[in-house]
């Protein structure tokens, strides 16, 4: 059977289900982006000429979702909690289902176990059922249930699966014997997968494959419109939690000189202690008024959490500066709580890599926040650059449709299991479409992206 392009997402949100307030999130997400999709899926197509694209069948178990996992984001997207992956899932969903294939989608055990036709109740079956999906996306949460509830199935489909994993998992990590003797073992496990069914929020690695997320995009008349609208001393605050603002008085107060600030931090009822009384803080925001936001900021300041998050680059698209602080040295999995047991020592130079090493000046600005001077340079700087809103094409809809059919039609179904841990960086592919970069590299550049064989 033959993939056609889909432009009507109505049958998706009836696939997406219902009740949980991170399903709203995402289905309201996608709702939004529907005209998106389909003016991408035209050139998609257009640029693609006739070529035959075999619709595959394909499962996709969001296993932070199931409740059997702890489920402790969908409480959390009220309340500022992350996002970053419903964005993310909601994208993946939307273009698998553009680009024609089938697709099923689960967030609970059970429903997991009856698409997989492992009898409920049963556990693990001990049987080989034939597996009816060609493509099983799912994430580490849901990678550990298909291993206890799929018996042998597990290993013999296991080429089948792709794990969604927003920071990445290193060779040295994934391969059973190496990580054991060499001291790579962590929670998330030693799944001697091929390196490749990895798939990563951003392309800081080519021993994983590169998922990544959309952004909204903007036509020529919106552009012009928020760049005539920008008012050129309005900063919003990267942070909707209040923890990430805490300790960072001196800089919202060096801040307070030149702008006017501006936060999306959650509440319940007082304003937090952590954000000072000068700042006009919204609340978190629907995801659209948080946009409306953006489109008349003219900064975007990050204080260091959350890492590689989608935000920064919905502000750049916005027309925003992002300025975001350098890290020396760098963090990772070694040295920082929240990176640790991760299965990756890939050291962070700074708070959004991605931004800092792909997009750069004038539109990300990566400065060392320990020196006020620079700090307070970077900011004066700023106010005087004009910049224009900017989408890098690998998140506009186009380039994440190119993208993810380049993986099924020409990553193979069943990728091979990897026998020793490859000798150095995996080369990227030709076939997939290669990233341009903007400004100058600055900071770790790729360095920060060590090489496997160099652990
Ligand atoms: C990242 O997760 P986060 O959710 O913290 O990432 P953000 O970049 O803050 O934003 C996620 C979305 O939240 C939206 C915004 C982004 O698309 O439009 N939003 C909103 O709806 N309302 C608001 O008031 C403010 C923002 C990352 F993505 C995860 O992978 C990591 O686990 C996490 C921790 O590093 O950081």
């Amino acid at each position: 059977v033959q993939a056609v392009f889909r432009s009507n997402l109505s049958h998706l949100l009836e696939l997406m289900g219902s009740g949980k307030e991170s399903l709203i999130f995402m289905k309201k997400r996608t709702k939004r982006l529907t005209a998106q999709w389909a003016l991408a899926a035209q050139r998609l197509a257009q640029k693609l000429g006739g070529v035959q694209r075999d619709q595959k069948q394909i499962l996709v178990h969001i296993g932070f979702l199931t409740e059997e996992s702890g489920d402790v984001f969908s409480p959390r997207v009220l309340k500022g909690g992350p996002l970053g992956e419903m964005v993310q899932w909601a994208d993946i969903l939307a273009a698998l289902y553009v680009l024609g294939h089938g697709l099923r989608i689960t967030v609970s055990l059970k429903e997991l176990q009856s698409n997989l036709g492992v009898p409920p109740g049963r556990g693990s079956c001990p049987l080989t059922v034939p597996l009816p999906f060609d493509l099983v996306y799912t994430d580490y949460h849901g990678l550990q249930q298909m291993k206890q509830h799929m018996g042998l199935s597990f290993k013999k489909y296991r080429c089948r699966i792709r794990v969604i994993d927003t920071f990445g998992t290193e060779p040295a990590y994934n391969h059973e014997e190496y990580a054991t003797l060499h001291g790579y073992r962590t929670n998330w496990g030693y799944w001697n997968l091929n390196p490749k069914q990895f798939m990563t929020m951003f392309p800081h690695t080519p021993d994983n494959s590169f998922m990544g997320f959309v952004s909204e995009e903007l036509n020529e008349t919106e552009k012009q419109l928020i760049k005539g609208g920008k008012a050129s001393n309005m900063a919003v605050v990267y942070g909707k939690e209040a923890s990430i603002w805490k300790g960072k008085e001196k800089f919202l107060s060096i801040l307070n000189k030149y702008m006017e600030i501006h936060g999306t931090v959650y509440y319940e009822s007082q304003r937090p202690p952590e954000v000072p009384a000068f700042v006009k803080n919204h609340g978190l925001l629907p995801q659209p008024e948080f946009q409306q936001l953006l489109r008349k900021a003219k900064l975007f300041i990050g204080f260091g959490f959350p890492y590689e998050g989608p935000a920064p680059l919905e502000a750049i698209a916005n027309g925003c500066v992002f300025l975001q602080s350098r890290f020396s040295p760098p963090h990772s999995s070694l040295n920082h709580e929240f990176f640790r047991g991760k299965p990756t020592s890939r050291e962070v130079f700074s708070q959004h890599p991605y931004a800092e090493n792909f997009i750069g000046k004038p539109h990300v600005w990566t400065v060392d926040y320990n020196n006020s001077e620079e700090f307070e340079a970077a900011i004066k700087a700023i106010m005087r650059t004009q910049v224009d809103p900017y989408l890098p094409y690998e998140y506009t809809c186009e380039g994440m449709l190119e993208r993810i059919h380049a993986y099924i039609q020409h990553q193979p179904g069943r990728l091979p299991e990897v026998s020793e841990p490859p000798p150095g960086r995996a080369q990227l592919p030709s076939w997939l479409p290669q990233l341009p970069r903007l400004g100058p590299v600055s900071g770790g550049g790729l360095q920060c992206f060590p090489a496997a064989g160099a652990l």
